[in-house]
């Protein structure tokens, strides 16, 4: 079962995708790789100009008093106790500040919380400690996706502590719905290339979306500390060709239809 699936995956990766995981010594983000992604990383540019530009004017301000008003460049210190100009000036500044940033922060945040009409919808579910996968509208299946054991990996190419049993598949260019929840506590989905982090809480469903930009294979993790193993709870989607989203589908449907419980083998290595 856990073979022929790596050999399916094997089989979608002569496609020449890129994959999407962290990298060592990263100091920005992952690429964007979804509308979402490209507009967050659009919008921490602009607050990374603002706050540069603010700390440097600051910064000025404080060296300034130090060597103007110092003891010995200013031995008769001045008594002044209030400026009407100078006090409206910091308050109002500031607030102008804020207002220009809320702006596009809140457009942002409409942006991802208002879910297109989806083509692929998907419900993942958080368990301690893994995810379950169930694709309601395309055939009623689910399946459990498990982290891949250093055993396991061997000869997969799969990124330690990111790479699982069974990747969720996703077609390039659609919109993909996340339906999440928990089972027993609360998880999180979360896949940054996406733009992606939305809490599974036991009792609720919480939606969000993504829309996959570039064929490849993307990494993620449980995002909200769950227990002993919330470390070891990866998320791995790979985006492909409507074409081979269709053959996965009806491999897929098959499978997991047939037998349910399949996907315990490779839980319980
Ligand atoms: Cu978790």
């Amino acid at each position: 079962m856990f073979f022929r699936m790596t050999a399916f995956a094997a089989a979608l990766a002569v496609t020449g995708a890129a994959s999407a995981a962290p990298q060592n010594w990263q100091v920005g983000m992952q690429p964007a790789a979804s509308p979402v992604m490209a507009r967050i990383e659009d919008f921490h540019t602009l607050l990374l100009y603002i706050i540069t530009a603010v700390c440097l004017f600051v910064a000025a301000l404080l060296i300034w008093v130090m060597i103007r008003y110092n003891q010995r460049a200013n031995p008769v210190p001045s008594k002044t106790h209030h400026n009407t100009l100078l006090e409206m000036a910091w308050t109002l500044v500031p607030v102008a500040i804020l207002v220009f940033i809320a702006v596009p922060s809140f457009r942002l945040l409409y942006f991802e919380a208002e879910i297109p009409k989806p083509d692929v919808t998907i419900k993942a579910i958080g368990k301690q400690w893994f995810w379950t996968y169930e694709f309601p509208k395309d055939g009623d299946f689910q399946f459990d996706s498990y982290m891949l054991t250093d055993a396991q990996r061997t000869g997969t190419g799969e990124p330690r502590l990111l790479g699982v049993d069974h990747p969720v598949y996703v077609p390039v260019n659609k919109v993909v719905e996340i339906d999440t929840t928990g089972a027993d506590v609360i998880h999180s989905w979360a896949v940054p290339a996406f733009g992606v982090k939305m809490d599974a809480i036991p009792g609720r469903i919480n939606r969000t979306w993504f829309k996959a930009t570039a064929l490849g294979t993307y990494y993620g993790e449980c995002s909200e500390l769950c227990g002993a193993n919330h470390a070891f709870m990866p998320i791995e989607v790979k985006v492909v060709s409507e074409a081979d989203y269709q053959a996965w589908l009806a491999m897929a449907k098959k499978k997991y239809a047939a037998d349910p419980g399949a996907t315990r083998v490779a839980a319980d290595n």
